[in-house]
């Protein structure tokens, strides 16, 4: 049956109607921001991701279904996959593999509309990213509410202190993205001069640029509940192997 699903929501325009016909529209979703809290746990966000602008080919090999696999094993507490074909050569097909663990799954894509929502529902995610950057106040709250209705948690990212007036009730979680989008450079004191302006009730989201467990350790007394790890993973043949160390 789950077969079936896959193959309609495959097609190139799909109805939002057919999108809450898909088999995953209606499955009870995994909490990310219960799983960062939880204190057995590393916080680790384990993303698959083949290219990006900022690196270009970062891994054409490594298959999601593996990766992902992998991840959960290792005990990551949360997956994100993207799934923009355009710069990042994802796709919702990537997500479904992914969503062949039971993990919570970020949707990670660039997100302007309630019909991306339904379909982040419809291919298998728990959670969606809103990018502040790109959205103003209220459409953040209003995509927000429409995800918090399909059951789906959301990840709210800022990248400087001009975007802190973008947090609502509605998010569930505050990432703080460490690459400046525009130079595409990369600074882990970004995270650690926002985390103190940031609500301490939601989850913090430390993303880019992490590759040590001592950057790690220094965002986790800082506050933070979550590091987003692509690239550093993603870079080696085996992704895997870099997340076991
Ligand atoms: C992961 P890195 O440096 O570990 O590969 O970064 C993640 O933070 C990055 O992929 C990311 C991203 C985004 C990608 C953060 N925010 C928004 C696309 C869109």
């Amino acid at each position: 049956a789950r077969k079936k699903e896959e193959v309609a929501i495959r097609k190139a325009t799909v109805s939002l109607d057919q999108l809450e016909k898909s088999q995953l529209y209606t499955r009870p979703t995994l909490s990310l921001a219960a799983s960062l809290v939880h204190p057995q746990r590393t916080g680790i966000i384990a993303e698959y991701k083949r290219k990006s602008p900022s690196k270009g080919i970062i891994n054409a090999n490594a298959q999601v279904a593996d990766v992902t696999r992998a991840y959960t094993q290792f005990g990551a507490s949360g997956l994100s996959v993207l799934t923009d074909e355009h710069f990042f050569g994802g796709s919702s097909d990537d997500l479904l593999a992914a969503r062949e663990n039971n993990i919570p799954i970020l949707r990670k894509d660039f997100i302007i509309d309630e019909y991306q929502i339904a379909e982040a529902r419809a291919i298998g995610a728990d959670v969606i990213l809103l990018i502040a950057a790109n959205l103003t106040t209220v459409q953040v709250q209003q995509l927000a509410a429409y995800a918090k209705s399909l059951q789906l948690e959301v990840l709210l990212e800022i990248h400087d202190e001009t975007e802190l007036d973008h947090i609502c009730d509605e998010v569930d979680m505050v990432g703080v993205n460490n690459r400046n989008l525009k130079t595409f450079e990369v600074d882990i004191n970004t995270s650690l001069r926002l985390i103190s302006r940031m609500p301490a009730h939601k989850p913090g989201v430390a993303e880019s640029g992490i590759s040590s467990p001592e950057t790690i350790k220094t965002l986790r007394q800082a506050g933070f509940k979550g590091f987003l790890i692509g690239e550093n993973f993603m870079k080696q043949p085996d992704p895997s192997v870099a997340f076991a160390d």
